[in-house]
């Protein structure tokens, strides 16, 4: 079902000047979709898990790599073809330009393609929901942030009903491809449409393309997904501007939570952009099995260290995904998750949140049950919230930096009374979030998700289905990118989701032996005591090439090149 597309883009004069900006095409595919050829690699293998993911996915396991080389390629052009985009999950900088890359892949492949975009996510696909994207509506859109044009959703699309609904629905609008926009989980979602639509025998190919702010879909073929770059740039204007607050009035201590679900990515990016006090990093608190106490007991003493230098002030970064990585509450996290999705029927009779932790209280282990009734009443509650339709905790939700705070007044007033302490301890809490998802993509995402759009597009017309759209290169400049295609089977294994076991792709968590976490250990303790703060400022869109043009210190670092 078409619907008229009514969103209303009124222009700013950045937008006005932005919608203008040129994203660089990689070399290889200037010339366009007719020019290029897939070289195929060696047939590859799941991560983990081979045998399961093999017998979940008998027709897009195993795919070779794709590398694209030039060469005449005259028949991706013949016949017109019709493709499908859905943009799935949380918002990135730099969706829109996926978008507009993709609209002119096609387009330049043969301008009798056309181009449709599923509304509101994958549900827009199940309900049979969609607009053309005609270039005179993608012209507002370019380099814009958001995911407006036609919005996103979480819903998974795994049922039989809904997996034949989208099949119908695909097949009564004579798709030839459908591209997947989204992170780990909606890209193993791709994986799930793709393989049930080679099952079915049904010819139309699905291809991913990596998005998520969270920095953890990532591996050796995919170098950062998209929205990484940008969010980070945000998130580190902001705490810049606090460290700069901090550093002026001298008298408030700043607990920062940064969005990034379980892995500190975001953390540890906005970290090196700012030089924090303290910075959390949840894998390194779970490889140390470090309990809700000992971080609460570090950074009091690093509260009470700098109090004795006169330093009542200090700025401490911790990711959203903390929680999950405290030993002990990833256990009752776990064991949440289980009888929460055990018991949802019963649960979804009851009325009140108290009522719901009375019941689940009486059906954890009683060590479990305890911890829980020693939370503070709101993270009991928050722990508890619905998980979302990919069964992952909603991190986003639940303030761990107050519950620190908390934890952190009654540790200093206890050191206080023990003669170990003598400042003054005035905190205030912040989230950062949302307030990065939707900015306008940086120079880099902006030329990134254009490129991974056109990039799909190539895939599609080469009906390579079952692979995600691959970008490397990514620390030289845009003309030099390699583009290709990775097989979505080849980053998955089999994880424990709502009580059961399933095939996903692996998170990329923070490697604690990998360069970016180094350099965080190496400079940490200089940016505990000195006030070394760095107060990045906006991102830059016009102006010289190594202020505009900057990529992300983890890129760099994983890249082996050198940073300051
Ligand atoms: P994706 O994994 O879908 O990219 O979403 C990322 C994210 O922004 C997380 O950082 C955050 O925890 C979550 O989405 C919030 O979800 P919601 O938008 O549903 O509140």
């Amino acid at each position: 079902m078409s619907t008229k597309h009514t969103a209303k883009c009124e222009c700013s004069q950045l937008q006005r000047h932005r919608c203008k900006f040129q994203p660089v095409l990689p070399a290889i595919l200037q010339k366009g979709p007719a020019f290029v050829k897939p070289k195929f690699g060696k047939a590859t293998k799941s991560v983990a898990d081979q045998a399961a993911v093999k017998r979940i996915f008998p027709n897009t396991y195993g795919l070779p790599e794709i590398t694209f080389v030039k060469g005449a390629n005259s028949a991706v052009a013949k016949k017109a073809v019709r493709v499908g985009v859905v943009l799935s999950g949380g918002q990135a900088p730099g969706g829109h330009n996926v978008i507009g890359g993709l609209l002119d892949g096609l387009k330049k492949a043969n301008p009798k393609n056309k181009l449709f975009g599923f509304l509101g996510g994958p549900s827009g696909i199940v309900e049979n929901k969609w607009v053309e994207i005609t270039p005179a509506l993608m012209k507002d859109y370019r380099n814009t942030g958001g995911f407006d044009l036609i919005q996103s959703g979480r819903t998974k699309i795994e049922t039989d009903e809904q997996l034949k609904a989208a099949k119908d629905n695909l097949i009564a609008n004579k798709m030839d491809a459908l591209v997947v926009v989204g992170g780990d989980d909606s890209n193993t979602n791709a994986c799930v449409i793709a393989e049930y639509l080679k099952q079915q025998g049904v010819d139309i190919s699905v291809i991913g393309v990596p998005k998520t702010i969270d920095g953890d879909l990532k591996n050796k073929q995919i170098e950062t997904s998209f929205g990484f770059d940008t969010a980070t740039k945000i998130y580190a204007e902001l705490v810049g501007n606090i460290c700069r607050d901090v550093n002026s009035a001298r008298k408030y201590w700043h607990f920062i939570r940064l969005m990034g679900r379980s892995a500190s990515h975001i953390t540890l990016e906005v970290a090196f952009k700012t030089h924090p006090n303290a910075v959390l990093i949840g894998e390194e608190v779970l490889a140390k099995k470090m309990t809700l106490g000992q971080i609460v007991d570090n950074l009091a003493q690093l509260i009470a260290k700098r109090a004795k230098a006169g330093k009542n002030y200090g700025v401490v970064l911790v990711p959203e995904g903390l929680i999950e990585f405290i030993p002990e509450m990833k256990e009752l996290i776990s064991a949440l998750n289980d009888s929460l999705a055990d018991n949802e029927a019963e649960l979804s009779k009851m009325n009140t949140v108290a009522e719901k932790k009375a019941f689940i209280l009486s059906k954890l282990p009683a060590k479990l049950a305890d911890l829980m009734r020693s939370l503070p009443e709101g993270i009991a509650s928050q722990l508890m919230l619905d998980r979302d339709p990919h069964g992952n905790v909603q991190v986003s939700l639940i303030e761990t930096e107050k519950l620190l705070v908390e934890m952190i007044r009654t540790k200093l007033a206890e050191m206080k009374k023990a003669g170990k302490y003598n400042g003054k301890f005035a905190a205030i809490t912040h989230f950062f979030g949302y307030e990065g998802r939707c900015g306008v993509p940086s120079t880099f995402d902006a030329n990134y998700t254009y490129a991974l759009g056109y990039n799909a597009a190539v895939l599609a017309l080469n009906k390579c289905s079952g692979y995600l759209s691959s970008v490397r290169k990514l620390t030289k400049k845009a003309q030099d990118w390699e583009c290709g295609g990775i097989p979505l089977t080849m980053m998955m294994n089999i994880e424990r989701r709502k009580g059961k076991e399933k095939p996903v792709i692996k998170k990329a968590l923070v490697e604690l032996k990998g360069e970016p976490f180094k350099h965080l250990a190496k400079n940490r303790d200089l940016w505990a005591v000195e006030d070394l703060y760095v107060f990045p400022g906006p991102i830059q869109y016009f102006g010289p090439a190594e202020i505009t043009d900057m990529t992300t210190y983890t890129l760099l670092l994983e890249q082996g090149k050198k940073v300051k």
